[in-house]
Order: structure tokens, then C-alpha cells, then sequence
């Protein structure tokens, strides 16, 4: 077999503490711009965005394309805070393909993972350093920073599952992690129809 040069095998290093990959060909910054629909408090986020377009995450790419497979390693990075009431999250998505599953691997930090089908089910894992969670095909995903650090998790998945953003969008999750006297707490979120 003639092997191209995109198909030998590759090493990154990967800092856990600063969530930083290197090489490092991308970096996809997210400001709370981005996320404008993804926070319930939609006056908070104006009135914020007024002062400042808040840094909420940034992802770090890795695209491992071979002649024959498409897989790659994100890191993000989710600095710490609270939208109204809510804590620091990512957008959340779910994947196109319904075929693409995907593995979650809490490197630093704490908060949940919120897995939802978006027809009814849905789990939230608590998460810390340590964990690590397969997502299933056809689980949106959302990871959500309820301390007072970053936290860092890495996602391995292929870059042909796709993300579908809107769907987040349009119908939400079932539930929200808001703080309540400084602490995590659950909400349960009355769904767009
Ligand atoms: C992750 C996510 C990343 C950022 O790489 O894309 O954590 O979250 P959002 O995509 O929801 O903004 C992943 O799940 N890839 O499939
Ligand atoms: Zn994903």
C-alpha cells in the first residue's frame, strides 16, 4: 500500500492543566455572543453584551484525516461564571449522522454533562476530573462548568457526524443547572414546542 503522508500516525501533547494541545492547528474562541439563544436569562445576556462580549469557552482542534478515516480530539476550555443565573455551558449540539456516537473525558474541573435525546429522555453526570462518558448516537450533548475554575474535557469523535446546533436551539434541553445560593442545582425547563 502507498502510504501518503497524512497517514502515518501522529502525537500531540496535551497540557490537562492549561487544556492547550500542541501542534495546534485551531482555535475556536466562543463569546457569549455565540451563545445568545443557549441562555434562559435573555436580559442578563443583553445587558452584559452591553459591557463586554464575555469569553465563555474555546475549543482546541486536532483533525486526524488519514486517506481513510476522519476522526479528531477537541479540547475545551470553560472558564468559569454565571449568565443570570446560569452557569458557564457550551452551545451543545447534536451530531447530524445518526451513527456518530462520541467519548467525553472530564480532564479538569467540575460540572455536568447533560445528555438529551430531545424526545424525552435525558440523564445529567455529574462531572470531575476523572470521568468519562460515551455519548451515544443521537444525544445532544452540553457540558456545563458549575465551579470556580476551568473546566477542561477532551471530546474524540469523527469530523463527519456534523453538529446540529439548531435543534438545541429550537427545542432546549430538558433541564438547566442554576446556581441557588451559590450551589448546582437542577431546573426543569419547560420545552418550545
Ligand atoms: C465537541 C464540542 C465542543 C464545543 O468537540 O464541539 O466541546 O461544544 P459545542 O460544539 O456545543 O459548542 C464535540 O462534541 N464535538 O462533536
Ligand atoms: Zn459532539
Amino acid at each position: 500500500m502507498m502510504l501518503k503522508e497524512i497517514d502515518f500516525p501522529i502525537s500531540l501533547n496535551f497540557q490537562p492543566e492549561s487544556g492547550m494541545i500542541e501542534p495546534c492547528p485551531q482555535v475556536t474562541p466562543r463569546h457569549l455572543s455565540d451563545l445568545r439563544m443557549m441562555f434562559q436569562d435573555h436580559q442578563a445576556v443583553e445587558k452584559i453584551l452591553e459591557v463586554e462580549d464575555r469569553l465563555i469557552y474555546e475549543i482546541r482542534y486536532y483533525p486526524f484525516v488519514t486517506s481513510h478515516s476522519d476522526m479528531a480530539l477537541a479540547v475545551t476550555k470553560i472558564f468559569p461564571g454565571i449568565i443570570g443565573h446560569e452557569y458557564h455551558m457550551t452551545k451543545g449540539h447534536k451530531h447530524e449522522r445518526p451513527d456518530q456516537a462520541e467519548v467525553y473525558y472530564c480532564v479538569k474541573g467540575e460540572g455536568y454533562l447533560l445528555l438529551d435525546t430531545l424526545e424525552g429522555d435525558f440523564r445529567a453526570i455529574q462531572w470531575n476530573a476523572g470521568v468519562v462518558t460515551h455519548i451515544p448516537p443521537m444525544w445532544a450533548h452540553r457540558v456545563v462548568n458549575t465551579g470556580n475554575d476551568v473546566l477542561v474535557f477532551m471530546g474524540i469523535f469523527h469530523l463527519s457526524a456534523g453538529h446540529d446546533y439548531d435543534i438545541v436551539a429550537s427545542k432546549g434541553f430538558s433541564y438547566r443547572v442554576i446556581s441557588v445560593d451559590g450551589k448546582p442545582k437542577l431546573v426543569e425547563q419547560f420545552r418550545n414546542k
